[in-house]
């Protein structure tokens, strides 16, 4: 029982997908006698936390509840009160909990002061789960940097676009409305300069019916070629936009994209290029939480290298292209020996109707 309240909790977190960045996915449920009293999640980022929007539903009395909830409830005075001192004043007698708060401000303390009014505390239940659904923000709270998805798409025989350059389409409709529900998650979206010249794309969120939210278009280009009639520039008004160059980048040209209402980032070089470690420092303190990392091939490796790419996510199509000049997904110079490989681990897998995806996380160190 405890593991299928603990996955609804986890499903009502779901909820705010998108909406409570850098805060966590947060859902609770409580119980009594078997039944599910109140339901709550945390609906967007500076409302109420998941346990004081559940515990609203019961007028904060539920004498001999149980509560699950997927993060430790929190135990710090932030936009609200502590979640502690309600689920006391509430009288639940017990609370489930599927991982411990990796946020410094909390880190245990809020089952230390619940165990320490005779609440009877119970730590880990789905616990993988639950460090799944809120990876990005344990990334963040923890280091103050996005956590960083590289995102490919590729026929069987490894090539993301043909010899011509044409692109349109490798995956299938349902793999590429799953990347518009990542899109719709993560704070920003990074391509390099060669992507925006190759495909103009908008980089925007796009799902039918539906509101989404759009993450901010980050472009990385160390000279600022970016033409001003691209896309991403006439629509900077619509989506916020940031250029990320380098000091060899013309101040008049950073002038007028800054007219055009793009942010222009000037951060460290790196061999000429902008310093993507310093970009993510940078970013962070924009509270940009999450970037999902969209190519070109150049950017890939340069980003695989500066080792700033946590998650991997592989679409493979059916279709086989060929071609000694067709492109593929990881460029750059590349390792001479297999034996210094970037390493992806802890796979799954996942079936489209048509694609498939793999998804793993690079190991560190
Ligand atoms: C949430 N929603 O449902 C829970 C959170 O920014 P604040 O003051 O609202 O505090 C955010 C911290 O509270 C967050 O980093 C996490 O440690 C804890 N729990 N946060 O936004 C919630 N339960
Ligand atoms: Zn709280």
């Amino acid at each position: 029982m405890d593991q299928q309240y603990m996955q609804q909790a986890l499903n009502l977190a779901k909820l705010g997908w998108g909406k409570t960045r850098p805060n966590p996915l947060v859902g609770a449920v409580i119980t009594k006698n078997g039944e599910v009293i109140a339901e709550g999640y945390h609906h967007y980022y500076g409302g109420d936390h998941a346990e004081v929007d559940a515990l609203k539903k019961i007028n904060f009395s539920a004498e001999g509840a149980t509560m699950y909830v997927n993060l430790e409830p929190c135990s710090h005075y932030g936009k609200t009160p502590p979640c502690v001192e309600a689920i006391i004043k509430s009288k639940i007698k017990k609370v489930v909990v599927a991982l411990e708060d990796p946020n410094p401000k909390v880190a245990g303390n809020g089952i230390k002061i619940l165990k320490n009014h005779g609440i009877e505390v119970v730590v880990g239940i789905l616990q993988e789960e639950a460090i799944k659904l809120n990876e990005i923000f344990i990334k963040y709270i923890l280091t103050q940097q996005p956590f960083c998805i590289l995102k490919t798409a590729m026929t069987l025989d490894g090539k993301i676009a043909s010899h011509q350059g044409d692109s349109k389409w490798i995956t299938s409709e349902d793999a590429r409305e799953h990347v518009h529900h990542i899109r719709d998650r993560v704070a920003g979206i990074m391509v390099g300069i060669s992507t925006v010249l190759k495909d103009n794309p908008q980089l925007n969120t796009r799902i039918a019916n539906r509101e989404v939210s759009h993450p901010i278009r980050i472009i990385v280009d160390s000279t600022l070629r970016i033409p001003i009639d691209t896309n991403v520039i006439k629509t900077s008004s619509d989506y916020p936009t940031i250029v990320a160059t380098t000091e060899k980048a013309s101040k008049a040209k950073i002038h007028q994209l800054q007219d055009l209402g793009v942010e222009v980032l000037v951060v460290g070089q790196e061999e000429g290029k902008v310093n993507l470690k310093d970009l993510m420092v940078k970013l962070g303190e924009k509270k940009v939480d999450s970037i999902l990392l969209e190519g070109g091939g150049t950017l890939n490796y340069a980003a695989l290298e500066s080792d700033i790419v946590d998650k991997v996510l592989c679409f493979i199509a059916p279709k086989i292209i060929g071609g000694k000049n067709a492109i593929t997904s990881v460029e750059g110079e590349g390792k001479h020996l297999i034996k210094d490989a970037f390493t992806v681990e802890n796979l799954s897998i996942h079936k489209f109707r048509k694609d498939i995806l793999i998804e793993g996380y690079v190991r560190k160190g």
